[in-house]
């Protein structure tokens, strides 16, 4: 079969790490790229050798030639673009945060639905190797009924000399990397019906909040917490681990710093390594979230291949970003948020 045609819209510093993956998918390749800002355009298409390059997405979109569209802008453009994939019939991929807010996602997914084309979000932390490997436990049964959960993601990382926007929104790390770890707690423990959030900021020099404390009630009757922060300076600076705490019924699994998962059960307790490939183009320490952007793009092939739902489609990802705005709320007005009536 012939490998599908993509087109790739805003080529700034995460969309290097989209284009070597796509370099490496079995199935596609990128066609035609686009950035308002030429000197992103320019380096982004000589380093990967695309010829079709466009200042403005209407153009590309004109033009055509592609099957699909991967959209790694910030968060302000998402709606504009997805609802252009949707107007031309092409389905789409769109970087975390959705959206800005849940009614937006909400249409973003509506327009999709509507026009009959795929969009999936670009949740790519559940599909690390470390967390795949607790999912794989968990279906095996090594621990039976899971009724507790800790989502830990502390670190004192610069994440903001690559990413200097992340310093200037009144919304930090819930918006963007909590929404990870919520995704995460939802895909190893199910979906939430109650959230309550506590949030702060310690960094003077930057504007949104850098640590929270989120308590999740899941439907299954499980209780998690999901704490995150840039705040936390430790001898050995775990960035960009999430770190997993887990009991069950019948045992525990421990997801610790350095990729060391640890099951208990009735047979004893094994340990293992499931640390992320190096793959031949990433850098330690981001070599854990860069397997994991291969993995969501093959996932993404795969799935439009067979006609299938993807893991993190716009559908799946209204759960997880009902939670981020759900964390807000609770911790502007101090009071546990009904997460059912969001939806
Ligand atoms: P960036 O600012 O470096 O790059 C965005 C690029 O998009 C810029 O070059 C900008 O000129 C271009 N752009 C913006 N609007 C456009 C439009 N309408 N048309 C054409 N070009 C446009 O941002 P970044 O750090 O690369 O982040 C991009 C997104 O990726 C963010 O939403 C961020 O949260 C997300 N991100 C995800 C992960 C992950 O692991 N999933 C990691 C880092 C960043
Ligand atoms: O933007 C964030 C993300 O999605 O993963 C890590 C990050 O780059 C900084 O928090």
């Amino acid at each position: 079969m012939a490998g599908l045609k993509g087109a790739l819209i805003g080529c700034g510093f995460f969309a290097i790490n989209q284009m070597h993956g796509w370099n490496d998918v079995e199935g596609a390749e990128i066609v035609a790229i686009c950035d308002r800002d030429p000197e992103r355009l320019k380096l982004v298409g000589d380093q990967f050798g695309i010829e079709r390059r466009y200042s403005d997405a209407e153009a590309m979109f004109a033009d055509g030639g592609f099957d699909f569209v991967d959209i790694a802008t910030t968060v302000q453009s998402h709606r504009a673009l997805v609802e252009m994939a949707a107007r031309n019939k092409i389905p789409a991929i769109c970087q975390k945060p959705f959206a800005r807010t849940l009614s937006e996602a909400k249409a973003m997914v509506e327009a999709c639905r509507a026009a009959g084309v795929a969009l999936m979000v670009h949740e790519n932390f559940r599909w690390q190797t470390p967390i795949q490997a607790v999912r794989k436990a968990l279906d095996a049964g090594a621990i039976g009924t899971p009724f507790w959960g800790r989502f830990s993601f502390r670190s004192g990382y610069d994440v903001f000399s690559g990413q200097p926007y992340l310093a200037e929104g009144e919304r930090f790390i819930i918006e963007d990397l909590g929404i990870h770890t919520l995704d995460i707690a939802r895909y190893i423990l199910g979906d939430v019906s109650a959230l309550t959030a506590r949030t702060k900021r310690v960094n003077p020099g930057i504007k949104g909040e850098d640590v929270a404390t989120i308590l999740l009630d899941h439907e299954n009757d499980a209780t998690s917490v999901v704490d995150v922060s840039y705040a936390t300076k430790l001898s050995k600076e775990p960035f960009p681990e999430t770190l997993i705490e887990l009991d069950g019924s019948e045992g525990t699994i421990r997801l610790s710093q350095g990729y060391g998962l640890e099951i208990t059960n009735g047979r004893g307790t094994t340990r293992m390594d499931v640390s992320p490939k190096l793959l031949p183009w990433a850098s330690r320490p981001w070599h854990n979230i860069q397997e994991s952007v291969f993995a969501i793009e093959q996932h993404w092939v795969d799935q439009l291949r067979r006609g299938a739902e993807h893991s993190t489609s716009g559908a799946d990802n209204l759960k997880t970003f009902a939670l981020v705005e759900a964390a807000y709320d609770s911790a502007a007005r101090g009071q546990t948020i009904d997460i059912g009536a969001m939806l």
